[in-house]
């Protein structure tokens, strides 16, 4: 396949884990930060709303680290309890995704299977850790079906950075012209934009409310028969027939 054929369709698509092929926030790590927090001893609790403000940061470790610091702990003992706290929670939550715990968001199934049915290349770029994410795609959806699969172990500068979106793009083999980001947050499209590639975002209820300017399109779900997607911001005019579809992501590809 050439660089050109890209201007034909997607090639490639990229796509985020946690908040865009499944719904692992709220009642996921959020959880398992908790769990670790008590199992440590520590005072700790995250509520949903607090959980929500501290997704601005990127990376568990970072995130432990940087409510710390809001609450003034000093920077090697803030360091030391983030990096404990955050192994003990990767345990807690491979377990959760091992057993079944964290499911796909509704209508990714489907828009899976009619992507690989039409031959299209799926990787993965992700801010989260190796050791769950790899259990998590493969019980959810078969991890053979990805060609690439990017973690932080291979992309440490998390996002908004675009390490992890350009590595996934040198596995493939792919120029960005020829591949689309799926995003759920602000922070993605960022990192994806950054790597030069188009972004598709299907938004949750952590963020909603952020800024997506620069989005190629933006949904409020995957959509399906039983539940049509709404379109909250379209500059393309692919007015996606109430599901993200493959022919929305084609028309999308000519256009750019
Ligand atoms: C995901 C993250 C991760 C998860 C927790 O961002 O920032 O930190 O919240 O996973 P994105 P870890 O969806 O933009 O990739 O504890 O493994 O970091
Ligand atoms: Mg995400």
């Amino acid at each position: 396949m050439s660089a050109v054929a890209g201007r034909e369709g997607p090639l490639a698509i990229v796509l985020d884990v946690d908040g865009t092929l499944v719904d692992s926030e709220r009642d996921g790590h959020r959880v398992a930060f908790n769990r670790a927090f008590q199992e440590a001893d520590l005072p700790y609790r995250w509520d949903v709303e607090l959980y929500g403000e501290l997704l601005e940061v990127t990376g568990g470790e970072r995130r432990i680290d940087a409510y710390l610091r809001r609450r003034e702990m000093a920077a090697e003992e803030r360091a030391e309890i983030a990096r404990r706290v955050h192994a003990r929670k990767t345990e807690i939550f491979t377990e959760m995704a091992r057993q079944g715990e964290i499911q796909p968001r509704a209508g990714v199934g489907e828009l899976l299977d009619e992507l690989e049915g039409a031959g299209v290349r799926l990787a993965i770029a992700t801010t989260g850790g190796a050791a769950w994410v790899h259990p998590l795609l493969d019980r959810l959806f078969g991890a053979e079906r990805f060609e690439a699969i990017v973690t932080r172990a291979e992309a440490p500068e998390l996002k908004p950075d675009p390490s992890a979106h350009r590595l996934a793009l040198a596995r493939l083999g792919l120029p960005p012209s020829a591949a689309q980001a799926i995003e759920d947050s602000r922070n993605g499209l960022r990192a994806a934009k950054s790597a030069g590639l188009a972004c598709v975002v299907v938004v949750n209820d952590y963020t909603v409310d952020q800024d997506f300017a620069g989005a190629d399109l933006v949904l409020d779900g995957f959509g399906g028969p039983e539940d049509a997607a709404t379109v909250l911001s379209d500059p393309h005019g692919l007015e996606p027939p109430g599901r993200l579809d493959l022919d929305t992501l084609r028309r999308l590809a000519r256009v750019l």
